[in-house]
């Protein structure tokens, strides 16, 4: 601050001093004309001369004295405020490099004195070590506390990690809640990383109190070492941050070493990424279907529609490897309904009895026109709402549970159904259950596969199928591998399944010619036909 208005003085000023400059200099010449004058005069007079010392000489001497002094001040002056100028330059710079709150390098500052260390460390035959530490649910701490308790937290964990860091450590503010903290160190003791984030840890995992209130926080810490293949230190922080990122995903409160792997894991995940992006309009993500089975007749009734990638390069790819991406990228409603859109067109002929279950991610919750999208996409592909049924998960409840309520109102009154998935893994609650108008409750397959051998799974599975008729929910068991698991399950009361014994998901061909074979196709070849009128859908009002 005190840096701009002293720049924006110092042109005006620069005219002015060059007069006070030639005025003091004009004075000192005159000084030496005049001075040298009168003195010789005084010391003639002095010495008994006849020589008298001119007044005027005299005044004039007495006026340069005065001129001289006041360009002397002036210089002074000037120098001090150069100087002023100058501190202020060295704090404008200083801020740039420095974090205000931390006092610690901001991220280029890292990297231009970490490229030096880095240099000097080669030179040497030295290792550096950098570690990248992240504050755990940071954004929780300012939720709940406020941002200035934030601050303050953030300060304490920079004091933290200075506190232990190696003396000539470069510590650096990256940015939020991440810090970085880079040093040398003798390659023949490579536990030294180690040891120094396993302190870090021990020290923040302990509650940092403020005004009597503890809060309690964790860092997770990655690391890298420069060794071999990594050229600089750039490679480096982005190292230790790959490492930091597995050190959060596999449960944070800890510390993860770089290594390879997760780079390619990275990286294909990058590739998904972008490929996802052209593969959701290019329709190469297309439905597949999975047989859903009445226990007691064993007839199929309807099918699952599940997302299967059919990747030109890869081949095909798992849901749950593309799922969580584009949930994360926010395409999830795009990719929903560019399946739903083929689905439906696929099994608008299928036998009119035939059900279809689609998954939907409880992001798409939070839209607030999915019902209308879905409805929309039913009288364009004119499929029947009736043979719609929705599954959602329980974690679907917790974000907006008006907004999913208002969007299922819309659904149900379309006819659309709606089953509670993967029911027993979440929280398994009587309320979420009562939270939605649910017409169906599904059994994760986790428990399903595992009755036989395990009394736990039993027991849980036939608490749920209890649970489901006395609120009047039928249930589906996912996951049925053998024929033993499916009587079992049919004695308990489930009333339909699903699973590998009756077949793995397949194909819009193969389930064209599994239902021809069953004669489970409407007599309706023409399938570009437009949609039937009087099936369509009414529209939400
Ligand atoms: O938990 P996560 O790593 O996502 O934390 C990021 C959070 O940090 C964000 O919510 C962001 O608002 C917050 N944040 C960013 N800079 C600052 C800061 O200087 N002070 C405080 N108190 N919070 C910050
Ligand atoms: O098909 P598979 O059993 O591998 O599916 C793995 C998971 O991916 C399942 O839990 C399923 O619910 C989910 N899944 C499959 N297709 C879709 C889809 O179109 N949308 C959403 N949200 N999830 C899907
Ligand atoms: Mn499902």
């Amino acid at each position: 601050m005190t840096a701009k208005p002293a720049a924006t003085r110092a042109p005006r000023n620069i005219s002015r001093e060059f007069m006070t400059g030639a005025v003091t200099g004009a004075a000192i010449l005159l000084f030496v004309c005049t001075g040298g004058a009168v003195i010789v005069k005084t010391i003639a007079h002095l010495h008994g001369g006849t020589a008298v010392v001119d007044r005027t000489l005299i005044a004039v001497m007495l006026l340069n004295i005065a001129l001289i002094l006041f360009g002397w001040f002036r210089y002074r002056a000037l120098a001090e405020e150069l100087s002023d100028l100058t501190d202020a330059g060295h704090r404008a710079q200083a801020l740039a490099q420095r974090d205000p709150l931390t006092g610690f390098l901001n991220r280029r500052s890292l990297s231009d004195d970490g490229a030096t260390l880095f240099a000097s460390a080669r030179r040497r035959d030295k290792a550096m070590a950098m570690l990248t530490i992240d504050v755990d649910h940071f954004k929780s701490v300012n939720d709940l506390h406020g941002y200035a308790v934030g601050d303050l937290l953030l300060a304490h964990v920079a004091e933290t990690i200075a506190a232990i860091a190696p003396g000539a450590s470069l510590l650096a503010r990256l940015g939020e809640d991440e810090f970085a903290c880079a040093f040398v160190f003798d390659s023949a003791h490579r536990n030294v990383a180690d040891r120094i984030a396993e302190r870090m840890i021990a020290a923040l995992a302990l509650p940092f109190r403020n005004n009597g209130v503890d809060i309690h926080t964790s860092v997770s810490i990655g690391i890298a070492h420069s060794d071999g293949d990594c050229g600089s230190i750039d490679a480096l922080l982005r190292k230790a941050d790959i490492a930091l990122h597995a050190a959060k995903t596999s449960g944070r409160n800890r510390r993860a070493w770089f290594d390879h792997a997760m780079e390619r894991a990275l990286q294909l995940r990058g590739e998904l990424e972008a490929g996802l992006r052209n593969a959701i309009p290019a329709q190469e993500i297309v439905p597949y279907f999975e047989q859903q089975v009445d226990l007691t007749t064993g007839r199929i009734t309807g099918f699952e529609v599940l997302a299967r990638w059919e990747h030109p390069v890869r081949g095909m790819i798992a849901p749950d490897a593309f799922i969580p991406i584009a949930e994360e990228i926010g395409m999830i409603g795009e990719l929903s309904l560019s399946i739903m859109r083929q689905a439906f067109a696929d099994a608008r002929d299928w036998d009119a009895g035939l059900t279809l279950s689609v998954n939907v991610s409880p992001l798409q919750l939070r839209d607030a026109w999915l019902a209308q999208k879905i409805i929309k996409t039913l009288v364009e592909t004119g499929f029947p709402a009736s043979r719609l049924e929705i599954e959602i998960t329980e974690t679907a409840l917790f974000d907006n549970l008006p907004l999913a309520q208002s969007i299922v109102g819309s659904l149900k009154n379309q006819g659309i159904r709606l089953a509670l998935d993967d029911f027993g893994t979440g929280y398994s609650s009587l309320a979420h259950l009562r939270a939605l108008p649910f017409d169906r409750i599904k059994i994760d397959k986790s428990f399903v596969s595992s009755i036989l051998d395990n009394p736990e799974s039993m027991a849980i599975v036939n608490t749920i199928v209890r649970l489901g008729d006395s609120l009047n929910l039928p249930t589906t068991a996912e996951g049925i591998e053998d024929a033993a698991i499916e009587e079992r399950l049919h004695a308990i009361g489930c009333a339909k399944g699903q699973g590998y014994l009756y077949g793995r998901p397949l194909g819009t061909a193969q389930v064209r010619r599994l239902l021809a074979e069953k004669r489970l196709l409407a007599q309706r070849p023409d399938r570009d036909a437009p949609p039937p009128r009087g099936i369509a859908p009414r529209l939400a009002s």
